[in-house]
């Protein structure tokens, strides 16, 4: 099953962006002269002062990056203004509420307005170019406004999800030093309603750098608004200019910040700057969905995740699509709420998560046929390995075997997809993101670093740089060469393991690292552990991947009590509850298992190695134990298993 090849439809390369012939052309050209293939991609957005510098890449040393470095651009200008002549009265953003009466269309002309109006309060409030804004916002078309106004001021974003904890807000915040923060009154998801700015309140107490909140009315719920700090959104805009003096931003000047997981337990600020990261968005929006003017385009993630940023907001409209924007969740009102969507709105092309597949593929065929995906052209797939069986499922059920799937590999630091299969170009293998596109350079090394050649597996590096890839950590760039370039010397390392095929397919076998992927969502194990040891009855804890149906990885909890504590039901439940208080509900421990000891070598390094087997009930095979401080401790664990 596995090894099912599906051939690029004729219908489909005759009418593409790409077909087999151009794409070849284009990674020749590209391999040639890649700086001339760039300067002739870098037309895809509105330059103010055009580069004549295209590359500046050295991964050695103290890394460093640069695109396009003398252009000067905005990228809300790309995004907005550039479209007005031809699009003013098309619509930009198509917005679908969790509730299935209301959705809401803005046209590029409204969505320009209202971010020019959002920029003029935000220089009122003294927000400058270079400074920090937080956005705390549910999915909302408000979420897309405060983006693009950000980056009218040349302000930094930092969208936290809504889902994340006080907590969680909170160290965000700190770590880069906003001034501004951006949320709501309350989201909706799933007809339940989140306390965005109850949690804002909580995460402010910890907060000094922020000078003003900016509050979006969404459900109307009872907030409460501190007198000189927190302002009403309609309040501040109500009054202000409709059209806004964009910044000019220099190639290299951040656009945005996004906090993610590494193997520490403190999440990483990865920052992107502004000429590479939107070239790159249009680059990959445009070929790998194969968009055409007037499609309707589904991106269903949340615009706190790199996906939302790239794939919701920053590619489609620097593309003049039509994009999106779904406030809800798959299963709500009933599990076909995503077809129903498809046929309401006729979407052309639509891009997920395996996980919602997985959990859809549970409820059979019935709730999918049930709604017409006739307008369905392109789909796509993000976040974690697809297994070949959702894959044939959504191709078969969902696509009616007529819509190629995009299994699109990338990540937050990569800007944009590097691993896919361009619809009309490239044959797709379900459970394989296939091939690179044009300008992205993968290779597989061994533990040492040594290229491997040919059919192989090993650790997933990128040997050169592309426009779109992240320039730093925010605040640490000794962190960003330790952390992407030390392991592997000269090469960025994924911290993605793959196998690569005799066709030189690509097939992601999953993180190498201490990152879990929990429903897509990317997880440090060290960060649950962190949050579980903060509880005053736990003495230690060790965290691993499980394999779960349906999440593709569940979370799964060692626990070490202090002497003395009783290891209750009671208390197990309330260590879920306190992950889940502590960093949000997307960490909530799937298992938790009372550990009187954990495996531990003479240097008191814990063997995950062990754990993770005994949570995927692989006891078989637990290899060499005997560099162990105590074996002993391994079959008590094994005994004492849960689930
Ligand atoms: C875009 C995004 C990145 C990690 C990445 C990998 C996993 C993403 C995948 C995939 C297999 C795919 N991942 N897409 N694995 N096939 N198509 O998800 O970014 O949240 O930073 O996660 O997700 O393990 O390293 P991010």
């Amino acid at each position: 099953m596995a090894d099912d090849i599906i051939e690029v439809k004729p219908e489909i390369a005759a009418t593409a962006h790409i077909d087999a012939a151009k794409l070849a052309a284009m990674v020749a050209a590209e391999a040639r002269d890649a700086e001339a293939f760039w300067r002739t991609e870098m037309g895809r957005v509105a330059w103010m002062k055009e580069p004549t510098k295209i590359k500046s890449v050295d991964f050695t040393g103290d890394v460093s990056i640069k695109w396009f470095e003398d252009g000067v651009l905005n990228a809300s200008v790309s995004c907005l203004d550039r479209h007005l002549a031809r699009r003013g009265d098309q619509v930009a953003i198509i917005w679908e509420g969790d509730d299935p009466n209301s959705d809401a269309k803005v046209t590029y002309r409204e969505l320009h307005k209202r971010v020019c109006k959002l920029a003029n309060a935000m220089r009122r409030l003294g927000v400058k170019k270079g400074d920090r804004v937080c956005i705390y916002l549910p999915m909302i078309v408000e979420a897309a406004v405060a983006m693009l106004a950000c980056a009218r001021v040349g302000a930094i974003h930092s969208i936290v999800f809504g889902g994340f904890s006080p907590d969680s807000l909170s160290s965000r915040i700190q770590d880069s030093e906003c001034t501004l923060l951006i949320t709501a009154d309350e989201g909706r998801r799933g007809g339940r309603k989140v306390p965005l700015k109850a949690n804002a309140d909580e995460a402010l107490l910890t907060c000094p750098s922020i000078r003003h909140v900016v509050v979006a009315k969404n459900t109307g719920g009872a907030v409460e608004m501190m007198a000189g700090r927190d302002h009403w959104w309609d309040a501040i805009t109500s009054g202000e200019g409709e059209t806004c003096e964009p910044e000019p931003m220099s190639s290299e000047d951040p656009l945005f910040i996004l906090y993610t997981s590494g193997s520490t337990g403190k999440p990483k600020g990865v920052l992107h700057t502004t000429g590479g990261y939107m070239v790159w968005a249009s680059f990959t929006h445009e070929n790998v969905f194969d968009y055409r003017d007037g499609e309707i385009y589904w991106c269903t993630a949340d615009v706190g995740w790199v996906t939302g940023h790239t794939y919701i907001v920053y590619g489609p409209l620097a593309n003049g699509a039509t994009t999106l924007m779904f406030e809800g969740v798959p299963s709500w009102p009933d599990n076909g709420r995503f077809w129903q969507v498809c046929a309401k709105h006729k979407v052309n092309i639509f891009y997920t998560a395996p996980t919602a597949i997985r959990a859809l593929m549970r409820d059979g065929e019935a709730p999918v046929r049930k709604h017409d995906r006739s307008s369905l052209r392109i789909l796509g797939s993000v976040g974690e390995p697809i297994n070949p069986e959702a894959w044939l499922w959504y191709y078969r059920v969902v696509g009616d075997e007529r819509c190629p799937i995009v299994d699109t590999w990338w990540q937050t630091e990569t800007g944009g997809i590097l691993i896919s299969p361009l619809p009309g170009a490239v044959a797709q293998k379900p459970g394989s993101a296939t091939l690179p596109l044009p300008g992205v350079k993968p290779a597989l090394v061994d533990n040492d670093g040594n290229l491997l050649e040919g059919a192989t597996e090993g650790n997933l590096v990128m040997l050169d740089a592309w426009p779109g890839m992240m320039r730093t950590i925010y605040g640490d760039h000794a962190r960003f060469g330790q952390t992407y370039f030390s392991t592997f010397k000269g090469m960025y390392f994924t911290g993605d393991g793959a196998r690569r095929d005799a066709d030189g397919y690509y097939w992601i076998t999953g993180r190498v690292d201490d990152v879990i992927n929990v429903a897509g969502h990317r997880m440090g194990t060290a960060e649950v552990e962190s949050a579980l040891v903060a509880h005053p009855a736990v003495a230690e804890a060790a965290v691993v991947g499980m394999p779960h149906e349906i999440k593709g990885q569940g979370i799964y909890a060692y626990v070490t009590l202090k002497a003395g504590v009783d290891s209750t039901e009671a208390l197990r439940k309330e260590l879920v509850a306190w992950v889940r208080k502590e960093i949000g509900p997307i960490a909530t421990p799937d298992a938790i298992q009372w550990a009187p000891g954990l495996p531990k070598t003479r240097s008191g390094k814990i063997m995950r190695r062990i754990l993770r087997k005994i949570a995927a009930n692989e006891t078989e095979g637990l290899g060499d134990t005997s560099t162990l401080a105590d074996p002993g401790v391994v079959q008590e664990l094994i005994d004492n298993k849960v689930g």
